[in-house]
C-alpha cells in the first residue's frame, strides 16, 4: 500500500539522518534529497497511521486555488492554520491597543496566564476579521503567499501572470508539453516573507490519459508538515485531472531538507508501531467542471479509518 512509502521515509531518517541545527533552535535529524511516489489510483494518500484533518487541507487548497490571500476565507471554513501570521501584523500595528503580545507564540507555551490573554485577543481578532470587511482587508491579508504566486504573479512589466490557469489550459491543449510548471518561489518577494514557500514548484505530466504531478519541496517537517503536503498535492492533482478529463496518475514528492524534529522522534516511533489501514477514497462532485469553482461540499473523503491523532509541538 502507498502509505508504506511515507513510513519508509520516517524509518530512513531515523536510521540514516544526521543531527542538524535549524532556524527554530529545536534541532532535527535530517537528510537531503528523497523521493516518494504515490499511485493515486490505489487510493487517496491520506495517512491512516494517525488521523489527518482533511477538512483543513482541502479548505487551504481551495483558498490557494482561488488566489485568495486573506485569512477571512479560511476562518469562514473554521480553518485556523494561518491565523498567527495575520495576528502578528495586527498586534505589531499602531492600531492595536490591547495587552502586549510580543513573542506570543513562545510565551503562550510556557506561561499559562499569558496563554489565556493571548487566546482572548486571538478570538477578538478572528471575530473582527469575520465581521468587519475593512478590518479584514487591512489585517487579514497575508500578501505574497501561495495564492498570489499561483494566480497573480507580478511580472516586471506590471502585468499579472495566472500560472495555474495557464498550466491547466496547456494540459488540455498540449498534454505532451514538458513545460507544465507552476512556481511559488519568487526571489524578489522573499525578503518580505515571514515564511518563504516550502512547496517551491510543481510540474505536471500526462501519459496514457493519466495526469501526474511532481512537487519539489525545499524543506519538509516529516512528522507534522509532510502528511498535509502529500494530501494537498494529491487533491490538487485529482481536481486538475477532473477538469481536464484525465485520470489521476502519480503524485511524486521530491524533498530537499527532509527532517524529523528532535521533539517528534517519540511520536514518529509510536506511529511506526501502528499497522496501516486501507487508504480512503476521494469523491468529487461531477457537476463541477472547473477547478476554480470547487467548494468544500463538492469534495468528500470516504472510507477513512485512521488510528488516533498523535500530538506534537510545532516548531516556529
Ligand atoms: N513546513 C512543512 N510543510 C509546509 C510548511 C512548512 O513541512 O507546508 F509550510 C515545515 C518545514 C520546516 C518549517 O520544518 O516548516 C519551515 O522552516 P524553514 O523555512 O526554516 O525551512
Amino acid at each position: 500500500e502507498s502509505e508504506k512509502v511515507y513510513l519508509d521515509l520516517c524509518r530512513y531518517i531515523l536510521e540514516n539522518g544526521v543531527k542538524k541545527e535549524d532556524r527554530t533552535g529545536t534541532g532535527t535529524i535530517s537528510t537531503f534529497g528523497y523521493q516518494m511516489r504515490f499511485d493515486l489510483e490505489k487510493g487517496f494518500p491520506l495517512l491512516t497511521t494517525k488521523r489527518i484533518p482533511f477538512r483543513l487541507i482541502a479548505s487551504e487548497l481551495l483558498w490557494f486555488i482561488k488566489g485568495d490571500t486573506n485569512i477571512q476565507y479560511l476562518l469562514k471554513h473554521n480553518n485556523n492554520i494561518w491565523n498567527e501570521w495575520a495576528f502578528k501584523s495586527w498586534v505589531e500595528s499602531d492600531e492595536y491597543t490591547g495587552p502586549d503580545m510580543t513573542d506570543f507564540g513562545l510565551r503562550a507555551e510556557d506561561d499559562g496566564e499569558f496563554k489565556l490573554l493571548y487566546q482572548e485577543q486571538m478570538e477578538l481578532f478572528k471575530k473582527r476579521i469575520l465581521e468587519d470587511q475593512d478590518f479584514a482587508a487591512r489585517f487579514g491579508e497575508l500578501g505574497n503567499v501561495y495564492g498570489k504566486q499561483w494566480r497573480d504573479w507580478a511580472a516586471s512589466n506590471g502585468q499579472s501572470i495566472d500560472q495555474l490557469k495557464d498550466v491547466i489550459e496547456t494540459i488540455k491543449k498540449n498534454p505532451s508539453s514538458r513545460r507544465l510548471i507552476v512556481s511559488a518561489w519568487n526571489p524578489e518577494d522573499l525578503p518580505a516573507m515571514a515564511l518563504p514557500p516550502c512547496h517551491t514548484m510543481f510540474q505536471f505530466y500526462v501519459i496514457e490519459g493519466r495526469l501526474s504531478c511532481q512537487l519539489y519541496q525545499r524543506s519538509g517537517d516529516v512528522f507534522l508538515g509532510i502528511p498535509f503536503n502529500i494530501a494537498s498535492y494529491a487533491l490538487l492533482t485529482h481536481l486538475i485531472a477532473h477538469e481536464c478529463g484525465l485520470k489521476p496518475g502519480e503524485f511524486i514528492h521530491t524533498l530537499g531538507d527532509a527532517h524529523i524534529y528532535l521533539n517528534h522522534v517519540n511520536q514518529v516511533k509510536e506511529q511506526l508501531s501502528r499497522t496501516p489501514n486501507a487508504l480512503p477514497d476521494l469523491s468529487l462532485n461531477n457537476s463541477v467542471t472547473s477547478v476554480f469553482d470547487f467548494e468544500m461540499d463538492d469534495i468528500k473523503i470516504e472510507n477513512y479509518n485512521p488510528h488516533p491523532a498523535i500530538k506534537a509541538p510545532v516548531a516556529v
